[in-house]
C-alpha cells in the first residue's frame, strides 16, 4: 500500500463517522417532528457508518498502517423538511461513492491488489446504501401529503432492524 492510498483510508475513517454523525443529526430532525420511525432508521444508519470506519481502521492496522484520525466536519445542510432530508442522504452518499472510487483509483494505480479486494466490500455496500436513500424517497413520494401516508411510512421505516 503506498503512502496516498494509506492517506486515503485514513481520510475515509473520518468520511464515514462523519456520514454518522450526519444521520445522527437526521435522526434528531425527525425524531423532533414526531417521525420516530424514521429516526430510528436514521440511527440505526449512523452505527453502520460507524462500523464501516472500524473496518478500514482494522483494515489499516491489519497492513501494519499507521490510523491517523483526524477532525470531524459536520456535513449536513440546514434542512428541516423530510424531503430535503431524504435528498440530503442521498445527496451524502452519493459523496461517500466518490470518494471510495477515488481511493480504488489510487489502489488501481498502483497494483495494489489487496487494497482492492478489500475495497469491493465498499464499492458494493455504495450501491446497497444509494439504493436504499432512493428507495426512502420514493416511499415518501407515494405517501403523498395525507397525515395516513406519512404514518404509513414512518411505520415501514420503524421496522428496520
Ligand atoms: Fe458508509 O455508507 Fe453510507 O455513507
Amino acid at each position: 500500500m503506498n503512502n496516498k492510498t494509506k492517506a486515503l483510508l485514513n481520510e475515509q475513517i473520518a468520511r464515514e463517522f462523519e456520514a454518522g454523525y450526519m444521520y445522527l443529526d437526521l435522526a434528531a430532525k425527525c425524531d423532533i417532528k414526531g417521525l420516530k420511525g424514521v429516526a430510528h432508521w436514521y440511527r440505526l444508519q449512523a452505527e453502520e457508518e460507524k462500523e464501516h470506519a472500524m473496518i478500514i481502521y482494522n483494515y489499516l492496522l491489519d497492513e501494519g498502517k499507521d490510523v491517523v484520525l483526524s477532525s470531524l466536519h459536520m456535513p449536513v445542510h440546514d434542512v428541516t423538511e423530510l424531503k430535503d432530508i431524504f435528498k440530503e442522504a442521498l445527496q451524502h452518499e452519493l459523496y461517500i461513492t466518490e470518494t471510495i472510487n477515488n481511493i480504488y483509483d489510487n489502489a488501481y494505480d498502483d497494483c495494489d491488489y489487496r487494497t482492492m479486494h478489500f475495497l469491493d466490500w465498499f464499492v458494493n455496500e455504495q450501491e446497497e446504501e444509494e439504493r436504499n436513500a432512493r428507495a426512502n424517497l420514493e416511499l415518501l413520494e407515494l405517501a403523498g401529503s395525507c397525515g395516513c401516508g406519512m404514518l404509513r411510512l414512518d411505520e415501514t421505516m420503524g421496522e428496520r432492524k
